[in-house]
């Protein structure tokens, strides 16, 4: 007899923006349906093309399901299954080892955006390295200048609810691609469109959001700071800007001015490649058009200038009164609302002090040779992919062919990091444990049950971090919670403190799963009361903070090193690589699912008709694409989605189903931006020709 389907909330784990509210029916034991909660107001009923056919990932025959010890050389795929007691053991010996050589600081863990759940990402993060003293990980691979830009300028990550797009009669979406990377915008931003919205995409390449758009502006990558004080340049020199405003709500703005003055069109137009009349028609309409709203993302910063490019985004709203209007500002992220009580979330006070941070754009550095004291000696990866995601990768596969480096690595799948693990542990998947999401994109808190028993052995992040921790002979009662003990105990510290948790309890989540945090008629709109949480309490277009941490305090434009160098080399012939977010999978997430790698098709470099014909490449053909740091071979798709002079060869791609086993990141450079330690992926000169 077969029992009805019981029904389980659950929120997509992926770095998406848009968290969606998900529904899994369960019958005797297993998932037999996965799907949208029709009843969520951003979610609506629907699932991306990348997770609708999320099943085929919980079920797959691929899935990790036992410890594994390697047997082979590093690499080599040779594996033999063991127990968790043996695994957690072998563990333990080998870091009290090397914490009695060299410290633990000799121990880093690297994890990133597998999943963004409170529990099994961001506690595990926090509390079992900070009760060993490993070395800490400064997570710059994403969002670092953007965050450290907005905390500067506005003071406080906010943003509306997509659905206030439809107030908006201007939209200017600046290196943001909703369509793919954040799709249920979409929906909203059409019905504004049907109503008249007049839509600007600013993007190098004419990306699935750029073809829908009233208007598509193509800059030279890396040049978008120049190309915002352009606009400013004209809003002032036109007397377009909103005096008032600028008095009584912002800090510097005549500083801003006279920053601004040095961009005049023509000048702007020379380094951006776009004609000087579309700027000063762009800067006219956005002063004029009201309610305006720049939405950005985080692709845009992943340049040399990056934290520039995102300053001069966030004072632009400024000129023309545009923030605490409802469908103006700048929307770039909502994450700022459910912060967490530091200390009930870390217990950092109980802690000894991290003894030093690596950056994690810098891991292939690292294990080769620039963390000396003490070197790395143990990696413990989870929630990332590392050989896939993270820049100069061919650097880092040579780190982890490092005999005396202990690798373990916690994954779901046998990734291209995984391969050359010493000990593979196996995860559960977002069905198979309890979290708590908020998203980046709205403003509801999503709880997810777990609605399956892990199949195999398979244990969750908290779980392993519960036993590492046990094996490790740490018996601190925070490191021993349930999963939902945990999280009440941080969301009642949490709610003491933040007004947006006001009346949220661990009960009313796991019952409702979809739960709005707490917003009053003074605070529904972003910066709505004009009360700004920077030093000044204004938008700071001239920053304290940059000054303080001794930057330029104002937005500037600096072309990046890379193709300032290339030029001066006399390489006429480099193209601007830009290798922004796939359609079909999140990072390199879900990029080893058959249905998924069919849709995307083979990992594919687009290059302009007449670049692909200087260098005699046809359509369809092979090329080998190189730099410095190295190459990977990738189909060549030859078209005008992308201005001559630049290249776009999606992320996400696995290097073992790429040929010559390397994908786009072994070109991607491992410099550090202007601002935060952000990585800088897009400032990257390649060399494109035939496969000979
Ligand atoms: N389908 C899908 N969705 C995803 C992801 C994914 O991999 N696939 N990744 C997730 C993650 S981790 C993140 S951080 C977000 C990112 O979300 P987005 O920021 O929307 O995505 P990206 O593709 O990284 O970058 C956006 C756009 O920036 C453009 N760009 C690059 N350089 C420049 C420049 O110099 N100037 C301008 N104006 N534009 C530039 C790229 O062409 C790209 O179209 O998406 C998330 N969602
Ligand atoms: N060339 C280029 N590369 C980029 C970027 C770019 O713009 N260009 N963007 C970068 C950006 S924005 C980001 S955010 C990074 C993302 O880089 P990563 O954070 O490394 O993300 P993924 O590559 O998706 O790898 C996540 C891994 O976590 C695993 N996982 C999922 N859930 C769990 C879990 O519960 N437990 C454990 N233990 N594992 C789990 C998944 O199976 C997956 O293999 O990529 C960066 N890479
Ligand atoms: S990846 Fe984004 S759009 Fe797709 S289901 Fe997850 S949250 Fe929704
Ligand atoms: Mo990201």
């Amino acid at each position: 007899m077969t029992d009805e389907p019981v029904r389980f909330r659950g929120a997509c784990p992926h770095d998406c923006p848009d968290t969606c509210a998900t529904i899994t029916e369960v019958e005797d034991g297993r998932a037999v349906r996965f799907y949208a909660d029709p009843e969520h107001p951003v979610t609506r009923g629907w699932l991306c093309a990348k997770v609708r056919p999320y099943l085929e990932r919980v079920t797959s025959d691929e899935r990790l399901l036992y410890p594994l010890r390697r047997v082979g050389p590093k690499g080599a795929g040779q594996w033999q299954r063991i127990s968790w007691d043996e695994a957690l053991a072998t563990i333990a010996v080998r870091w009290q080892a090397i914490i009695a050589q060299y410290g633990a600081a000799a121990i880093l863990p690297y994890s990133y955006s597998g999943t963004l759940g409170l529990v099994q990402t961001v506690m595990m993060d926090a509390r079992l390295w900070g009760r060993m003293g490993a070395s800490g990980l400064e997570r710059a691979i994403c969002s670092a200048a953007a965050h450290a830009a907005v905390m500067a300028t506005l003071g406080a990550r906010h943003s509306a609810d997509y659905a206030d797009v439809r107030q908006s009669k201007l939209v200017l979406i600046w290196g943001h691609n909703p369509a793919s990377t954040g799709p249920h915008f979409m929906p909203f931003l059409r019905e504004a469109q049907k109503a008249g919205t007049y839509v600007v995409v600013i993007d190098p390449r004419r990306t699935l959001t750029a073809r829908s758009a009233d208007e598509h502006l193509q800059p030279r990558p890396a040049t978008d700071g120049a190309l915002a004080l352009g606009l400013m340049q004209v809003i002032f020199a036109e007397g377009l800007h909103d005096e008032a405003w600028l008095e009584a709500h912002s800090h510097g703005w005549r500083e801003l001015r006279e920053r601004a003055s040095a961009y005049p069109p023509d000048h702007v137009a020379a380094i951006t490649g776009i004609p000087a009349e579309t700027i000063v028609n762009l800067a006219r309409r956005y002063a004029t058009t009201k309610p305006a709203l720049l939405k950005t993302a985080d692709g845009v910063q992943r340049h040399q200038n990056g934290g520039q490019i995102f300053r001069a985004l966030l004072c632009l709203p400024a000129l023309v009164g545009q923030y605490g209007v409802r469908g103006g500002g700048l929307a770039y992220s909502t994450g700022g609302y459910a912060t967490w009580d530091a200390e009930a979330l870390t217990h950092r006070s109980a802690c000894p002090p991290v003894p030093r941070v690596i950056n994690m754009n810098r891991l292939g550095a690292a294990l080769t040779g620039e963390a000396t004291d003490p070197p790395v000696k143990s990696l413990f990866v989870y929630c990332a992919n590392p050989v896939a995601s993270s820049p100069n990768a061919g650097l880092i596969v040579e780190g982890l062919q490092r005999e005396d480096l202990f690798t373990v690595v916690h994954e779901q799948f046998m990734t291209d990091t995984a391969d050359y693990a010493d000990l593979v542990l196996p995860a559960t998947t977002q069905l198979e444990h309890t979290d708590l999401h908020r998203a980046y994109g709205h403003r509801y808190l999503q709880y997810n049950h777990a609605a399956v028993v892990p199949p195999g052995e398979c244990k969750s992040n908290w779980d392993v971090s519960r036993l590492l921790a046990q094996a490790m002979g740490y018996t601190e009662p925070w490191l021993h919670e349930s999963a939902e003990e945990a999280l009440a105990g941080v969301l009642e510290a949490s709610r003491a403190t933040n007004p947006y948790l006001t009346g949220i309890t661990l009960e009313r989540l796991q019952q409702e799963g979809t739960v709005p945090l707490h917003f009053t008629e003074a605070t529904d709109i972003p910066f709505g009361d004009l009360r700004f949480p920077t030093p000044s309490g204004k938008v700071e277009l001239a920053s304290s903070l940059m000054e303080a941490r001794g930057l330029d305090p104002l937005p500037n434009y600096e072309e990046p090193d890379e193709y300032v160098a290339a030029r001066a080399h006399g390489a006429t012939d480099g193209l601007i690589l830009i290798s922004g977010a796939s359609h079909h999978f999140v990072s390199s997430s879900l990029a080893n699912q058959p249905s998924l790698r069919a849709k995307e098709g083979e990992p594919f470099i687009e290059i302009h008709p007449s670049d692909a014909a200087q260098r005699q490449i046809s359509d369809g053909a092979y090329v080998i694409v190189e730099n410095q740091r190295g190459w990977c071979e990738l189909r060549a798709r030859v078209t005008d989605d992308v201005p001559p002079g630049v290249a776009v060869a999606p992320k996400g791609p696995w290097a073992k189903f790429s040929r010559h086993q390397r994908n786009i990141n072994w070109t991607t450079p491992d410099a550090l931006a202007d601002l935060a330690g952000q990585s800088t992926f897009h400032s990257n000169i390649v060399y494109v020709r035939p496969v000979s």
